[in-house]
């Protein structure tokens, strides 16, 4: 018997006096897809215009060496990255990660044919695919205004822009047997004080109307909100209770809630009960923000721990939809994707190993004394040796991964 499994055996035993069946948990978290997003590789560069610069309100910062010169290299930087991951992965595209093939599209006229070697990918590691148009980084169009944009030729062409990608986004879905979240996020918004505050967001609800109007099978939208970004301080339209209300009424579109869109200290968390209770589905953007919308690597964290815990504790693994969205140049771009997915996995496993039974047990009984001693006393449990059992289960290097990482 190995250390590895040795360690697990004493945990398991420890873990099953507290009711925690260790081999369930084991089995339930390979099986949760956590959607990671490419972007972290790249600085969100895409290859439709290598030397645009990103805007719409977001930033990588930092300038680490080794991000990919072209296609092939970031796709060996993928291969490193997800050989380090264990557990069901999707991978969320953007869609300027598109291959033309050298012809020239437009945005707004993009088809599957533009991504069939990703259906390859996905197909050969076993791996789902979910998408996102970029309605961001152009080189015609400032990504203030997009969906809101009150002329009207720019708005249609995001709009099908809209309509191009959820059509790859089915194709994603119905190539891969595993339905494709198209995720929808503008940065639209402005810098100073807006009088008419409701025009945009009668535009914004047109254009997802046209957007969604044609039911698809095998994509399922979500819309993604913030309360501000860089040049949309004062006002954006595209707000949490925006898109709420519009799922909520029109049923085409789920939320997405990003760990970084909301004042700092609200928690993504407490809010998932809310669509819970109406059946709803959710997406999530796991992210850290320091002090703003920064797109830090995310942490076995808190805020992680606490995202992890809510879909843990009513077993809605179905209903929230995981998925990562952090770009850091600052540090090793392979590595900061492996050290965020593995975190937002390591922070579900903790979720899971909670005594959740017993816990609510006591908080139903009233025995709110208890209830905080066993929470306190359950942070100190062997977790890390299952974890470790997790990964050579997974035939994923354990924290030895950090020994073979060729950086400074
Ligand atoms: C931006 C949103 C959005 C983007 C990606 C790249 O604030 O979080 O999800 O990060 O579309
Ligand atoms: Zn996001």
């Amino acid at each position: 018997m190995s250390n590895t499994e040795r360690n697990y055996q004493i945990a398991k035993e420890m873990y099953a006096q507290l009711g925690v069946d260790t081999d369930a948990v084991l089995q339930k978290l390979t099986s949760v897809p956590i959607s990671l997003h490419c972007w972290q590789l790249d600085d969100l560069q895409g290859f439709e215009f290598p030397d645009i610069a990103l805007d719409g309100g977001i930033a990588a910062t930092g300038s680490a060496p080794g991000k990919p010169e072209d296609r092939e290299m970031f796709m060996r930087h993928l291969d490193q990255a997800l050989d380090l991951i264990p557990g069901r992965i999707k991978l969320a595209l953007h869609s300027i990660y598109m291959n033309k093939h050298g012809k020239k599209i437009g945005r707004n006229e993009i088809t599957p044919a533009e991504f069939t070697e990703w259906v390859d990918y996905a197909k050969g590691r076993g791996i789902g695919l979910d998408f996102n148009p970029t309605y961001f980084a152009h080189p015609d169009y400032d990504s203030g205004s997009t969906l809101t944009n009150p002329d009207e030729g720019i708005r249609r062409f995001w709009i099908e822009h809209g309509i191009a990608c959820r059509r790859i986004g089915d194709y994603f879905g119905r190539e891969l047997g595993e339905t494709c979240i198209t995720n929808h996020w503008i940065g639209d918004g402005s810098k100073d004080i807006t009088v008419d505050k409701l025009r945009p967001r009668l535009l914004l609800k047109d254009s997802l109307d046209q957007i969604f109007a044609q039911p698809l099978e095998h994509n399922l939208d979500s819309c993604e909100s913030k309360v501000f970004g860089l040049g949309s301080e004062s006002y954006v339209p595209g707000s949490n209770e925006f898109y709420t209300e519009y799922a909520a009424h029109t049923g085409r579109c789920i939320v997405c809630l990003d760990a970084g869109h909301f004042h700092p200290t609200e928690s993504i968390a407490s809010k998932f009960t809310s669509y819970l209770a109406f059946g709803d589905h959710l997406q999530l953007h796991v992210s850290r923000p320091v002090h703003w919308d920064s797109d830090h690597v995310v942490l076995v964290d808190d805020a992680t721990r606490e995202i992890m815990e809510e879909i843990a504790s009513y077993d809605a693994y179905d209903k929230v939809h995981i998925g990562t969205d952090f770009f850091d140049a600052s540090i090793n771009r392979v590595a900061a994707m492996v050290i965020g997915a593995r975190s937002a996995r390591k922070a579900l496993l903790l979720a899971m190993l909670r005594p959740i039974q017993e816990l609510k047990r006591l908080e139903y009984e009233g025995n709110t004394t208890k209830r905080l001693a066993l929470l306190e006393e359950a942070k100190m449990m062997p977790a890390g040796f299952i974890w470790d059992y997790f990964c050579m289960r997974e035939d994923v290097a354990g924290s030895e991964w950090i020994r073979d990482l060729h950086t400074r």
